[in-house]
């Protein structure tokens, strides 16, 4: 059996979105997502002018070694355009295989470790009672677990608070649109958000909350401590990550459980923190980290120490990642939480899907394969439209972490 050819789809139904897509000589095909939000034509063009050639003629079943062949064979490693190039060709090839043998994926990673998947949603509000009340509307609509944002007083356009409702959408202009950070004010507001959803909901409802690298490790640390009371799900991103070291000082002081890992491309930028138990959650997913074959490898040094999964899984992820994660996730052993923002309409239909929402849950699909498919003819009439994510800068000018 042999890959004839592979091609990069490039559409913007509603945003942009790299999709790859892998036929072979037994006319069966598979897709997989290459989706890195601001830099998309990187990743296709990684793809086009570098991987594909080198994948026509190989056997699409040989998914591990093209993996290694596709990683160690570009003799420079990692990094998120090479990661995500891999992941798509990985995604498809395990799309290909599950075809073929007529099953789910999820059969092929070792069956069902659970019915549904748990996820969580964005609430976001312009003000508190805003935020209040979207974390509400979620509630009302099922959501078990709820991540909150706020926009915060002197603080113009804070994290998290983007266009759309039931999907999130930072990447807004096409050159990066600059926000001004405020750290005094983030640090005193955000006790006083969760305070209040508590004083309103109770403690049954899980929640979460963002940082989105803001924070120093001792800033971090201080609001890890402050939110201890309202017992949050996670405290996502606390402090820039490349210095794995940074969440020693964290963890040393909170029990506020933390989780991070979206912007992770490989194991190796999670091993230290997996391995001195500094974190409790782990959220690289599909797209990012190489594919399933490598968040597999993640997943099972994380399990080792009792940390658990919770992938990334933004509207900028395409449904052909969330599709492929939810498989992943009904397997994966140490899950613990999927991200989910949905996709308009128009994302929808040009990627057909089997999952399916319930009672703040997700379903994996039974549909061989992992169940996300293209509609070629529909994603040609959205062309490709440049955004880039926004940047962040102190009150003095200072370039920051958005
Ligand atoms: C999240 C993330 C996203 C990112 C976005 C960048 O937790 O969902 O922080 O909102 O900002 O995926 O493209
Ligand atoms: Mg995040």
């Amino acid at each position: 059996m042999k890959i004839t050819s592979a091609r990069v789809i490039v559409t913007s139904p509603g945003r942009n979105f790299v999709t790859l897509k892998v036929e072979t000589d037994e006319g069966v095909s598979g897709i997989g997502d290459a989706t890195l939000n601001g830099r998309e034509l990187a990743v296709a063009s990684y793809l086009t002018d570098h991987v594909i050639p080198s994948l026509i003629g190989r056997d699409p079943r040989m998914s591990e070694d093209i993996w290694h062949y596709l990683y160690r064979g570009a003799y420079w490693r990692r990094g998120p355009v090479t990661m995500s190039a891999i992941a798509a060709v990985d995604t498809a090839l395990w799309d290909i295989k599950a075809k073929l043998a007529d099953l789910p994926l999820y059969q092929l990673l070792g069956g069902k470790s659970r019915d549904r998947v748990l996820i969580y949603g964005h609430a976001n509000g312009a003000d508190l009672e805003a935020t209040v009340d979207a974390v509400g509307k979620y509630i009302d609509m099922g959501y078990k677990a709820i991540r909150a944002q706020s926009g915060v007083p002197g603080i113009e356009k804070a994290y998290g608070i983007g266009r759309g409702d039931m999907y999130y959408e930072p990447a807004d202009a096409r050159l990066p649109t600059e926000t001004v950070w405020d750290t005094p004010a983030y640090l005193n507001f955000v006790p006083k958000l969760f305070e209040k959803l508590r004083d309103t909901y109770g403690f049954e409802p899980q929640l979460l909350h963002d940082v989105h690298h803001r924070l120093t490790p001792n800033e971090a640390a201080q609001l890890g401590k402050s939110l201890e009371p309202y017992r949050l799900f996670w405290m996502e991103d606390c402090t820039p990550a490349e210095n794995q070291e940074a969440f020693r000082h964290v963890r040393r002081h909170t029990t506020t459980p933390l989780a991070v890992g979206e912007v992770f491309n490989t194991i190796w930028d999670c091993k230290q923190l997996i391995e001195e138990q500094l974190i409790d959650y782990i959220r690289a997913t599909v797209v990012h980290a190489g594919g399933i074959t490598h968040l597999r490898r993640i997943a099972d040094l994380a399990a080792l120490y009792q940390v658990r999964t919770g992938s990334h899984g933004a509207t900028d992820l395409s449904p052909v990642c969330m599709g492929a994660a939810l498989h992943f996730d009904t397997w994966v052993p140490n899950f613990g939480i999927q991200e989910y923002m949905r996709h308009t309409d128009e994302t929808d239909a040009v990627f057909p899907h089997d999952y399916r929402f319930e009672d703040g849950h997700l379903i994996v699909g039974e549909t061989p394969g992992h169940g996300v498919t293209i509609d070629e003819a529909l994603a040609a009439k959205y062309p490709y439209d440049p955004a880039s994510l926004p940047i962040a800068r102190l009150r003095d000018g200072t370039l920051w972490h958005w």
